[in-house]
């Protein structure tokens, strides 16, 4: 099954493209100040997992070195480049459709919006996601739970193509009971900036479900986002946010000329068993419940 918190995307020839073009109102990503953040994974003791509980998010300053962020840099390159023959996951740019086939290398590497499900054929990006100190605080927020991965994905936002991600809740696009403790944590490669489209999140909104809409994505309705006070987690490269399954967030289009390479990854206890997608959707609304948005 395509693992992912976002709609599956469709082929079309030999390329995978992201599903829809449609720009947001810019209203919706006016973030009223910027994440709590901790120097490194090392500062994380009882006070910041608290914090994290009651939030739903910790933001780490600086959890991977700039060897650690090359190497998983070449770990991506390496998979576009098409160097693993088994892997075929690359997600284009729904924009760049109909100019795919006439793009040179470079271009299309500036067209890729993400990757999924690649652990398995890339070792240096299956060391971050494993990484022990990262791992060690990952059980501490799952209640002293044994981390499982269960998804793995590179988000890429491109120089001024980069897509929104609209507001949502990762749990909303899990097969896990509601009660199950999610972790996501998603890693700066490069400098994530407001204007680059780093990610903007809703603290303490993640103490339950939120109804989702099919709309340019499987989204929180945007009325229900206009006007609440969000806060931005701008990280330099090696830096991660933790954020809670249910922790609303949402990124904007990359206006800029800068582009922004991330990794995300999601924990859950090693002992838990999928629900049906019944029970996802009953939590989370399946396209309206009467509800208009
Ligand atoms: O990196 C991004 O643009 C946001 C990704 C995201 O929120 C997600 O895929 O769940």
């Amino acid at each position: 099954m395509y693992s992912t918190t976002t709609t599956p995307p469709k082929k079309d020839g030999d390329a995978l493209f992201d599903e829809g073009t449609e720009l947001h109102d810019p209203a919706l990503y006016q973030p009223e100040g910027e994440a709590f953040q901790v120097p490194t994974l090392a500062d994380i003791g009882p006070a910041e997992v608290a914090f994290y509980r009651k939030h739903g998010y910790l933001s780490v300053r600086q959890a991977f070195n700039a060897d650690e962020v090359s190497a998983a840099i070449d770990g991506i390159v390496s998979l576009i480049m098409g160097e693993k023959p088994d892997f075929d996951h690359v997600v284009f740019e729904g924009s760049v459709r109909d100019k795919l086939a006439d793009m040179g290398l470079e271009e299309r590497m500036q067209a890729v919006r993400k990757l999924g499900d690649f652990e398995a054929h890339e070792p240096r990006l299956k060391a971050i996601s494993r990484h022990p100190a990262l791992l060690h605080v990952i059980k501490e927020l799952l209640h002293d739970r044994t981390p499982e991965m269960f998804q793995d994905m590179a988000l890429l936002k491109p120089p001024r193509i980069g897509r929104e991600k609209p507001w949502h809740q990762d749990h909303a696009y899990f097969d896990y009971p509601l009660d199950t403790p999610v972790v996501g944590v998603w890693i700066a490669l490069d400098k994530a900036t407001v204007d680059n489209g780093c990610m903007q999140i809703l603290p303490g909104r993640h103490t339950g479900p939120i109804i989702h809409f099919k709309r340019r994505d499987w989204q929180i309705c945007d009325q229900e986002i206009m006007g609440t006070k969000s806060v931005a987690a701008p990280l330099p490269p090696g830096g991660l946010l933790l954020f809670d399954g249910k922790l609303p967030h949402g990124t904007p289009h990359n206006t800029s000329p800068k582009g922004r390479r991330a990794l995300q990854f999601h924990y859950a206890p090693d002992d838990i068993h999928k629900a049906p997608p019944e029970v996802r959707l009953a939590a989370f609304g399946n396209e309206g419940k009467n509800v208009t948005c």
